[in-house]
């Protein structure tokens, strides 16, 4: 909001100067800020999740979208997982998130093929009715008056334009569709009724049928407002055929047109050009849909590519969305952002460099950062800034804030971070990152750490050497990934390299050891353990006072 009233301020000095402005400066605005000029809804799947443990995913959300549909908490099981038993706590929470932010909620799904429980499936067509009757009563009577449109049906056709075999078609019989929509109606009769489905955005087979089957609604009168056209695009095929002339198609029914789940996956990893052709295809897609008046909203399938269900569908495919795992924006956010007027593209110039931070409230979990403030002279202003924990020259984001402060939470106890801060710009560049400041948890309640090491060494008699054997266990409430144990000898002992089950070191001359992962033990569930030893020359005692795994202090066994 700032950078907006900044840059209109900026305009008018302008013009109080009698300066002739031909070009405005670029005013990287949100999404939701351009798509709402246009009368379009932009909106993005939520996943309960994330919507309510990181800040991050949250601050983007809301900046940026003016539309959410739950990724999955409106559905049947989710709603109804037992007869007439309801469920409301994940809808509820993305329907308060969205109506305190000001979203337009669009509800997913009434009927469906998939996430219906197995107590619908195995119904007679009489109690099917009435269950479904029920349900679609008690969710859409429930959230009446704050979900806008529906998703009646979802995903009804085959591919060659045939019903498919559902047990909803196979128990109700074809009319389900109709029954459906005007039990709908009746439950919330101002709220848009849509019909949706997959590879229906150019003209085929399947679209066509969908085609007939609204024709043939909009004829008989049964109540029907709009298309939900899914978008699961991939750059490994040629973006579909005809998108515009189909949204015509449709749109001349006298129905709005929507993008429901658009998203563009790729085989992984990334390159510049493969994010660039996704970009293309982004654009595609809003580019129709601006072009027909009754396409009126373009839902992203999550927005971040930290949290998409591609990677889990389509193995070693992903990438799909507009920001990546780091919620930094792709080319394709600024793909979107210019199809819809925003000029993000013309800042290259990221923000100055952050003064350095300072912390204070160290607790066993939390802390607060302080730093000086970065300024942007790009054209896109500054958005905020990125908060990373750096650990082996590797930054993980921690935390966004939109000022130069923010509170750390959900730290490990009696660990130490290193933390540095990064300016972000509207067109998403990032500034270099701030001078690290150092800190350490306190222990957590009872002084416990988050890890505990069992050191049992036995000598070989004569005084020859001796054998280590060293239990990690993980005591914290978190998976560790990827980990580095180290301690230092007391009495001069040295370590008889390759040792077993991690990568040991000794620096020469130094009483210090490092035992890195192997990768097969990588990862340290919570209560998860893995035991590593040695052979080394000197005493077996004493043994090594402390030891620290990713610089955090462990507990002695
Ligand atoms: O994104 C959803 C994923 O989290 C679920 O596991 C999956 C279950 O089938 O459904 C995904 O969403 C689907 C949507 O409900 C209907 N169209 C296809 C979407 C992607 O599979």
């Amino acid at each position: 909001m700032y950078r907006k009233l900044l840059g209109s301020a900026l305009c008018v000095v302008l013009v109080a100067f009698g300066l002739v402005v031909l070009a405005s400066p670029a005013m990287a605005e949100p999404l939701r800020t351009l798509a709402s000029a246009r009368g379009l809804t932009i909106g993005a799947a939520v996943a309960t999740d994330p919507l309510a443990n990181e800040a991050a995913y949250r601050t983007t959300l809301n900046r940026e979208f003016n539309g959410v549909t739950a990724e999955n908490a409106m559905k049947f099981e989710s709603t109804e997982p037992n007869p007439n038993q309801f469920t409301f706590a994940g809808a509820d929470q993305v329907v308060n998130s969205a109506v305190a932010n000001g979203q337009r909620i669009h509800g997913h799904t009434m009927v469906w093929h998939q996430q219906t429980p197995g107590w619908v499936q195995g119904l007679g067509a009489t109690q099917m009715r009435a269950a479904l009757q029920n349900h679609i009563n008690t969710v859409m009577g429930r959230y009446a008056g704050r979900v806008a449109s529906w998703d009646v049906v979802n995903e009804a056709f085959n591919e060659d334009g045939t019903r498919r075999g559902s047990f909803w078609q196979n128990t109700l019989g074809a009319n389900y569709i109709a029954d459906a929509f005007r039990m709908a109606r009746a439950a919330d009769p101002a709220a848009r009724l849509c019909y949706n489905d997959f590879n229906i955005e150019g003209i085929n087979a399947k679209s066509t049928a969908v085609f007939n089957l609204i024709s043939s609604f909009k004829q008989q009168g049964v109540p029907i407002d709009c298309l939900g056209i899914q978008g699961h695009l991939s750059i490994d095929f040629s973006f579909p055929g005809q998108v515009l002339q189909n949204l015509q198609r449709f749109a001349a029914l006298d129905i709005d047109v929507k993008f429901t789940e658009l998203d563009v996956r790729m085989t992984l990893p990334t390159t510049p050009a493969k994010l660039s052709t996704q970009a293309t295809f982004y654009t595609n897609v809003v580019n129709a849909c601006l072009a027909v008046s009754r396409c009126n909203q373009i839902t992203i399938w999550g927005f971040t590519d930290r949290h998409s269900w591609v990677p889990g569908t389509f193995p070693g495919q992903g990438a799909a969305l507009p920001y990546d795992e780091n919620y930094n924006p792709k080319p394709a956010y600024n793909a979107v952002n210019t199809a819809l007027g925003g000029q993000p593209g013309n800042d290259t110039t990221p923000p100055t460099q952050p003064g350095n931070p300072t912390v204070s409230g160290v607790t066993s979990n939390s802390a607060s950062l302080a730093w000086g403030a970065s300024t942007d002279t790009g054209g896109s202003g500054l958005a905020g800034y990125n908060v990373y924990r750096r650990q082996d020259a590797t930054d993980t984001l921690l935390t966004q804030s939109t000022t130069n402060s923010a509170s750390l939470t959900g730290l490990t106890p009696s660990t130490q971070y290193s933390v540095v801060v990064r300016a972000r710009d509207g067109a998403g560049n990032l500034s270099t990152p701030s001078g690290a400041v150092n800190f350490t948890t306190q222990a957590g309640p009872g002084g416990g750490g988050p890890c505990r090491v069992g050191y049992q060494a036995t000598g070989w008699g004569g005084g020859g050497g001796f054998t280590a054997n060293v239990t990690i266990t993980n005591t914290g409430t978190a998976t560790i990934n990827g980990w580095t144990l180290s301690f230092a000898f007391p009495s001069g002992q040295r370590l008889t390299p390759p040792g077993w089950a991690a990568t040991w070191n000794q620096a020469a001359g130094s009483g210090t050891v490092t035992a890195a992962n192997l990768d097969w033990n990588r990862t340290l569930n919570p209560n998860g353990s893995t035991t590593i030893g040695f052979n080394g020359t000197g005493s077996a005692t004493p043994a090594p006072a402390s030891f620290t795994l990713n610089g955090a202090t462990c507990t002695t066994a």
